[in-house]
């Protein structure tokens, strides 16, 4: 077997997006939910040669780009993880549409505004362009909500946590400061994503996390620690755990699920901007765009606003001749 794909490499706010641009597979579904899941039962194998060593690394991320299913769409898209396929993420959103919108891959039916298919559902990018840069791309999210509030669970590392759960294209258990657990900064990386998997799993086993009106998302992948901003401008740190590694970004899906959080606490109002930094510093802003409901949950549009950049084109081979044609994983 011998396979090549045409890459687009770069980031959103530090984080990696390897934007496949061609030698994915036709996939079968009426919609980019069914489509992800034939590309997560047949094509996994091209998900592992893409995003693990040697072609890639423990934190790299990316989509693979699609036309869509309908006119109500500019373009499809599905997410590619180290972790798996998840059905939203935020900073390959706003990468995606940044690179496609750059390279001239997409011609938005409306100037400023790309309708992208996810699998979670329409998601749609409103941009500024300057020339031939997309200064800056706001996806207008899924809608977001807060699943438990205040969930006592027991952390293997920290003691007794009070934990929030909150949907925002993906499940995030969302730790602020309490009497055990400070602050990011009281923590280095390997501990934060240690206590991070541990606490995911002590979650569920002790309850299911299911998406009320879609069953195939479901469970944890994600936890986000939270501290004080580095930066005057910003206003709360979080740090995502994203399966094994450090989200370089504030993460896309976890701010709309902090988002969601902060509006059913009263802590955040509409059009109020919550400026969100990352483990290494980097900023999204979020914004409730409006509200809504989920279910029987009280819920949110989010907004999420930054940035990408293109790091260089790359087409990638995967040979079966190659001892490591799907990778591996240390
Ligand atoms: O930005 O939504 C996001 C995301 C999910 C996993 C890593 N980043």
């Amino acid at each position: 077997m011998k396979a090549s794909f045409e890459c687009v490499d770069g980031h959103t706010a530090g984080m990696p997006v390897r934007m496949v641009v061609s030698g994915a597979p036709k996939l079968q579904g009426a919609d980019q939910s069914e489509r992800r899941q034939h590309f997560i039962q047949e094509f996994d194998w091209i998900r592992r040669a893409l995003m693990f060593e040697p072609r890639g690394h423990s934190a790299m991320s990316g989509s693979i780009i699609y036309p869509p299913s309908s006119d109500d769409f500019d373009m499809g898209v599905i997410y590619i993880e180290t972790t798996g396929s998840l059905p939203m993420c935020g900073h390959g959103t706003i990468g995606t549409a940044t690179f496609a919108l750059e390279r001239g891959l997409v011609t938005p039916k409306t100037q400023g505004l790309l309708r992208l298919e996810t699998p979670a559902g329409r998601v749609d990018v409103q941009y500024v362009r300057e020339g031939e840069k997309v200064t800056s791309a706001k996806l207008i999210n899924v809608p977001s909500f807060l699943m438990y509030r205040d969930m006592e669970i027991e952390s293997p590392d920290l003691g007794p946590l009070k934990v929030d759960i909150a949907y925002g294209g993906n499940f995030y258990p969302i730790i602020e400061r309490q009497e055990h657990f400070k602050d990011i900064k009281e923590h280095d990386a390997p501990s934060l994503i240690q206590m991070g998997i541990r606490l995911r799993e002590a979650i569920e086993a002790a309850c299911e996390i299911v998406h009320p009106l879609d069953p195939s998302i479901s469970g944890l992948r994600h936890c986000m620690w939270t501290g004080d901003a580095m930066d005057a401008g910003s206003d709360a740190r979080g740090c995502v755990i994203a399966g094994e590694m450090i989200d370089r970004s504030p993460c896309g899906t976890g701010t709309s699920a902090r988002l969601a959080q902060r509006a059913a606490r009263g802590l955040l109002g509409i059009g109020e901007p919550f400026v969100h930094e990352s483990f290494i510093g980097s900023t999204f802003t979020g914004t409730v765009e409006e509200e809504t409901t989920v279910g029987e949950y009280e819920a949110i549009i989010p907004g999420i606003s930054g940035s990408a950049h293109i790091t260089g084109l790359n087409t990638i081979y995967v040979d079966s001749n190659d001892p490591f044609p799907e990778g591996f994983v240390i």
